[in-house]
């Protein structure tokens, strides 16, 4: 005999039962709302029905449970009471036997009561709207079953008006982790239960709007726009600075300012019907696939964007209102244009910040099942037609809840969810039902379902041969514009190569930019670790700081990479002819003109502004360059080097930064830089203990340095070629023969000896000539330090001649030495920040001031970090070193073995020594933890090279 248990909604694939249909999201003016955000009562079982349901019934004493806040994950609260967060990249983290879950399966059952407040109408209806809650719920309102849901990160309302009381109501939610609905959402993403957005009880007076549409399209041609609002309840649209009032469903055309990303124009209005009056905000666009192109307002677009999940590392995916608006303030400051809401609709408030802040938008449906890759995609629920009632149901909830924001301007089905009839299924439901977007999907790469041929990771060559349409691929593949979903991968130190990508997406039409992975490192505020990432939890299946690799840090700090990021994509291009004193400026933007920016010149000389002015640059059209002089060089009696810096900062305050805000800059030689040089007019003293030259002395009989002047050294210069790998040196695991992290250890490049042929002293110059090689290999560096002095100065040439057979690239190619004291350090050269060959576009020539802790980068997972670039001279620990060529710098307080040992930040102390690395060269970082490694012209070959450094004291 077998029976059905009451929890058999958990595995069933139907989306649920009992909750209203979905409709648009919005604020009403008047209409009263209760939001039932706070503290509830809970209680944590380890199955779905260890408990029976009776905590629903009115009079239930839930005195003795614990407490969590709503919205939240439990997870993320309790203090390890309540289970912990899981990270999972693809993989189901339990057995893939759909729609099976497993019998330990979380569940949470959380307990509200409410009164309602004294001036709640008694009149008319109300409903219970849940934003968001990860991964099955089941409700009872007063002891009545209100139905169960699935669909973890979009909105279900349900009817409750006919139960609500005065006082004493009583809310229960049971929460399960997993569910049928743990399959359709397997995005790379802590899995974290619980109810993370809002809980509102939401008033409907009789009358009052349902569900309505506006649509607000811009005729380019005429400069009018045209707005029809449907809407099931009967009313009238008033928007008093366009002089409208009409019906609903009926439309009115008149001349408008166009919304788009750039101008991000909204006019405010109202729906008012019967029993309601809601405010709208209207941005009139059209957008439209025409000659292979996205094109809004006539015009084809190109998309600077990132790929946005919510994070927060205290509150995982419970946001509240000021970080979406950090998110948006970032992203603007940094010059990015769109986000695509990988991988599911954020909560509301954000779209409604895109419209407001200008941010083009690829609202992502709710849906991954990529997991099922692993068995050849098997069973996958996509294309097995039990699912598709889910499916539908979750593309309908998006687009329904999303519909009247401007900033939308594709629909995507969802990520990584290989291909099948559901989805095809989803596209014509949306196709239908809004005509007046395009639909996205990067999975179905013969492009039958979508508006765009979309792809990730996608390597430049590729990248190239799309945008000169040699990729071949469908009859309808060919016929569409490209896009990048996700590609350089930001994790850790990284991504290298961005600005070829621009370049390449600039250069053809077809390719219209991309979106960059990912926004947020997803690290897990930790009292240990600093941040937590997947294995730090015990968890028995995990994928490591794959979840750390965002353009901004867990705290949102900017990183390198979104400083790249930034100049890589500035909507100005400034390029100058510092010999002729031309500025040339160019608008990439592509609806704005340069009305909104004011122009700067500076000149430097070594690093130190010398005169300034500001700049008349025409208000240029989109696509516009022109040709500015500059005013004449100053005439500056000292020789050093000289060079020009033209800005482009915001004219006037904007709601996203204020006035003088930098957008863009260019920076060109004016003459080339003086080489430090100096005749070796010293020569070397030998005594038994020592060796002198000029302010230097050495040991005799290893001609190692002990000090320049009164300066100890502690640890001598000596070559160094190793760096700690990056995530990207490291690459992913499905790339095998470039992930040098792999190939520079079997080779033993992180243990290379140092073998001492012999010390010269020579007529003017100490020679110390070595072998360094790894053990157990034929191959090494024949390497020559040639020490001399003009009796103030020391100059260290190093000689490095490879020998044998060299098959993979050098991590780095300098010296490294350590010095006892130094704190403050000051350079002339690149900065502030750090970069790397192929992530250097953002590093400023100039004169840079920093501590030594100053200069880390702090990766959540330490890496090799922090090089400063271009470097003239740095001056540090009483010693000043001069570059013959400029060179890369690095300092800390650890060894680049302490760097490479450490799993979070936490594990690197300060010991005695500042570790100094001065490099001639630097392997490139690329983006292969996904994607592509370096381009073959920032490979660091293993080739004969030379370089010099000249010590003196600052003292
Ligand atoms: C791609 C995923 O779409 C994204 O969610 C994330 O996991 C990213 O990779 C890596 O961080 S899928 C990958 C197989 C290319």
């Amino acid at each position: 005999m077998s029976f059905r248990t009451t929890a058999d909604y958990v595995e069933d694939v139907s989306p649920g039962s009992g909750a209203l249909p979905a409709r648009a999201w919005y604020a009403s003016s008047d209409a009263k709302a209760l939001s039932l955000n706070g503290s509830w009562r809970f209680r944590l079982s380890a199955t779905v029905d260890a408990e029976d349901d009776s905590f629903a019934e009115e009079g239930y004493d839930a005195g003795g449970w614990a407490e969590v806040t709503v919205p939240g994950h439990w997870v993320l609260q309790g203090d390890g009471a309540f289970g912990s967060p899981i990270y999972t990249n693809h993989l189901y983290p339990f057995p893939v036997d759909p729609p099976h879950v497993p019998t330990e399966n979380p569940t949470g059952d959380h307990l509200r009561v409410f009164d309602l407040p004294a001036d709640w109408p008694a009149d008319g209806g109300a409903v219970l709207r849940f934003d968001g809650v990860e991964s099955c719920a089941r409700l009872w309102l007063n002891g009545t079953e209100l139905g169960e849901f699935k669909g973890s990160r979009l909105a279900h309302e349900f009817a409750v008006g006919h139960l609500l009381k005065p006082g004493g109501n009583v809310l229960a939610v049971r929460v399960h982790q997993w569910s049928a609905g743990s399959y359709l959402e397997d995005q790379d993403q802590w899995w974290l239960p619980g109810i993370f957005r809002d809980v509102t009880l939401l008033h409907r007076p009789a009358g009052s709007v349902g569900d309505f549409f506006v649509h607000a399209s811009y005729d380019h041609t005429t400069g009018e726009g045209t707005l029809r609002v449907d809407s099931d309840a009967e009313g009238r649209v008033t928007v008093p600075g366009l002089d409208i009032d009409v019906a609903t469903g009926e439309s009115v055309t008149v001349a408008v300012e166009p919304w788009t990303a750039e101008t991000p124009k909204l006019y405010d209005g109202v729906l008012a019907t019967e029993g309601e009056r809601v405010p709208l905000r209207i941005g009139f666009r059209t957008v439209a696939l025409e000659d292979g192109l996205i094109k809004v307002n006539g015009k084809a677009v190109l998309f600077k964007g990132v790929n946005r999940h919510e994070w927060h590392p205290e509150k995982g995916r419970a946001l509240d209102l000021e970080t979406m608006r950090e998110d948006v303030l970032l992203m603007k400051r940094h010059n990015l244009n769109a986000v695509r809401t990988s991988h599911y609709p954020p909560h509301p408030a954000f779209l409604d910040l895109c419209d407001e802040y200008g941010l083009w938008v690829i609202d992502e449906c709710d849906l991954e099942t990529h997991g099922f890759t692993e068995q050849d995609w098997r069973d996958n629920p996509v294309d097995d037609d039990r699912w598709t009632p889910a499916l539908l149901d979750r593309a309908e909830r998006m687009v329904e809840r999303d519909k009247n924001h401007p900033s939308v301007v594709f629909w995507s089905l969802g990520n990584e969810a290989g291909t099948g009839r559901g989805l095809t299924a989803m596209a014509e439901w949306i196709h239908g039902r809004d005509p007046e977007r395009l639909v996205h999907y990067e999975g179905d790469w013969n492009c039958r379902d979508t508006d765009v041929y979309s792809r990730m990771y996608a390597f430049h060559d590729e990248v190239e041969k799309i945008g000169q349409q040699l990729d071949g691929g469908t009859r309808g593949r060919r016929a569409l514009p490209f896009i990048q979903c996700e590609y350089g991968h930001a994790m850790g130190n990284g991504p290298g190569g961005l600005a070829d990508y621009q370049e390449l997406f600039e250069k053809y039409e077809r390719l219209q930019g991309g979106f960059i992975w990912e926004w947020i490192d997803h690290g897990v505020k930790h009292a240990e670790l600093g941040y937590a990432y997947g294995g730090d939890f015990g968890e028995e299946l995990h994928d490591g700081n794959f979840v750390c690799d965002g353009l901004v840090f867990p705290d949102r700090t900017p990183s390198p990479g979104l400083i790249e990021y930034k100049k890589v994509i500035e909507p100005v291009h400034i390029e100058g002819d510092g010999a002729n004193g031309i500025v040339r400026i160019t608008n990439k933007q592509d609806f704005a003109d340069l009305s909104a920016l004011a122009f700067e010149w500076s000149c430097q000389v070594d690093g130190e502004t010398v005169e300034s002015g500001s700049l008349a640059v025409p208000a240029l059209a989109p696509g516009e360059s022109a040709e500015v002089k500059l005013p004449e060089p100053p005439v500056d009696g000292r020789g050093g080097e000289r060079q020009w810096t033209v800005r482009a900062l915001l004219a006037d305050d904007t709601v996203w930064a204020p006035k003088d805000h930098v957008v863009a800059w260019g920076q060109f030689a004016a003459g080339a830089r003086p080489l430090p040089s100096f005749p070796a007019s010293d020569r070397p003293a030998a005594a038994t203990d020592r060796i002198t030259l000029g302010p230097a002395e050495f040991d005799p009989r290893t001609g190692a340095l002990r000090s320049i002047g009164g300066v100890a050294v502690g640890a001598a210069p000596r070559l160094d070629v190793w760096r700690a790998p990056t995530d990207n040196d490291d690459g992913a695991e499905w790339q095998t023969d470039t992930r040098y992290g792999m190939l520079w250890r079997t080779l033993g490049l992180h243990r290379m000896r140092h073998r001492l042929v012999s010390v010269e002293a020579g007529d003017d110059a100490l020679t110390v000539r070595t072998r360094v090689a790894p053990a157990a290999r034929e191959v090494g560096l024949d390497t020559v330090y040639r020490w001399t002095s003009d009796g103030e100065r020391l100059r260290l040439t190093v000689s490095v001649t490879p020998e044998g057979d060299w098959t993979v690239p050098l991590p780095r190619l300098g010296v490294r030495f350590g010095l006892p004291e130094a704190d403050r350090v000051e350079w002339f050269g690149g900065g502030p920040g750090e970069a790397y060959p192929d992530t250097s576009t953002a590093s400023m020539v100039g004169r840079w001031q920093s501590t030594v802790d100053g200069l880390q980068t702090p990766y959540v997972r330490p890496q090799e970090n922090g090089a400063r670039a271009d470097v003239r001279w740095v001056e540090l620990g009483g010693l000043r070193i001069e570059g013959d060529p400029e060179f890369w710098f690095t300092a800390r307080r650890w060894t680049t073995e302490q760097l490479e040992a450490a799993r979070h930040r936490t594990d690197l102390t300060a010991g005695d020594t500042v570790w100094v690395n001065l490099d001639h060269g630097q392997h490139g970082i690329g983006s292969q933890s996904c994607g592509p490694g370096p381009l073959p012209q920032y490979f660091l070959k293993a080739e004969p090279a030379e370089f010099s450094f000249v010590f003196s004291t600052t003292g």
